[in-house]
């Protein structure tokens, strides 16, 4: 009996390791389908976004015909995938002041399980880019918070924004827009023409050479 106790708790144990093991890829399957939500692929080249919802471009000062920013869909993806992203060609050179950019509405997206906006973005190296622009996510408290992106290339680059730098903007619960801000301040380049695709919400940094269907 002195010996049967202490097998039979050593048994114990291994039953307990054996269920952890078999729990494991149950665990791991939970949280990819967590790892990335999509909020526009462009692969449709139409609207609406995956989560069905309007976007667009918009502009300072309307009645100023010397600036603004323009809104297609291209077949010009990274990989040679066979979708689309989203072509803007931005102009913010004017005697006025000048910034406008593209707005997409997301309804009241919980954002809670997530640490990253993630996207897409390519200069096009013929009509000159900007290497930086804002980004701007609001929510349904009214809350509005923005962060530069840096380092926009001729090639296709994935990047994750962490929602903790988007000054002014605490609860993710439901956010509501997101806009993108070229502005005649801080770009780069007063005219040109950058790529968007593959808008997320994300958990882990994408790698920079990670294809966008
Ligand atoms: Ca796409
Ligand atoms: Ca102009």
């Amino acid at each position: 009996m002195e010996v049967l106790i202490p097998c039979f708790l050593l048994f114990s144990c291994f039953t307990l390791f054996a269920e952890e093991i078999k729990k494991e890829p149950v665990k791991t399957k939970a949280a990819e389908q967590k790892a990335q939500l999509v909020i526009a692929d462009f692969d449709s080249g139409d609207k609406p976004s995956n989560l069905g919802y309007d976007f667009g471009t918009w502009s300072s000062d309307s009645n100023d015909a010397t600036q603004g920013c323009r809104m297609e869909f291209i077949a010009e993806t990274s990989s040679g995938s066979a979708g689309f992203s989203v072509k803007l060609s931005y102009d913010v050179d004017s005697s006025n002041p000048a910034f406008n950019g593209f707005w997409m509405k997301l309804g009241s997206l919980d954002a809670k399980a997530y640490k990253y906006l993630v996207l897409s973005v390519k200069g096009d190296a013929a009509a000159k880019f900007t290497s930086r622009f804002k980004l701007e996510l609001k929510n349904s408290l009214g809350e509005s918070g923005s962060m530069y992106l840096e380092g926009v290339s001729a090639e296709w680059k994935s990047f994750a924004l962490p929602f903790k730098k988007f000054d002014g903007l605490k609860d993710l619960s439901s956010l509501t827009e997101l806009v993108i801000v070229f502005e005649d301040t801080e770009s780069t380049e007063k005219n040109g023409v950058v790529f968007i695709d593959g808008i997320m919400l994300g958990n882990k940094k994408p790698s920079e050479k990670q294809a966008v269907k």
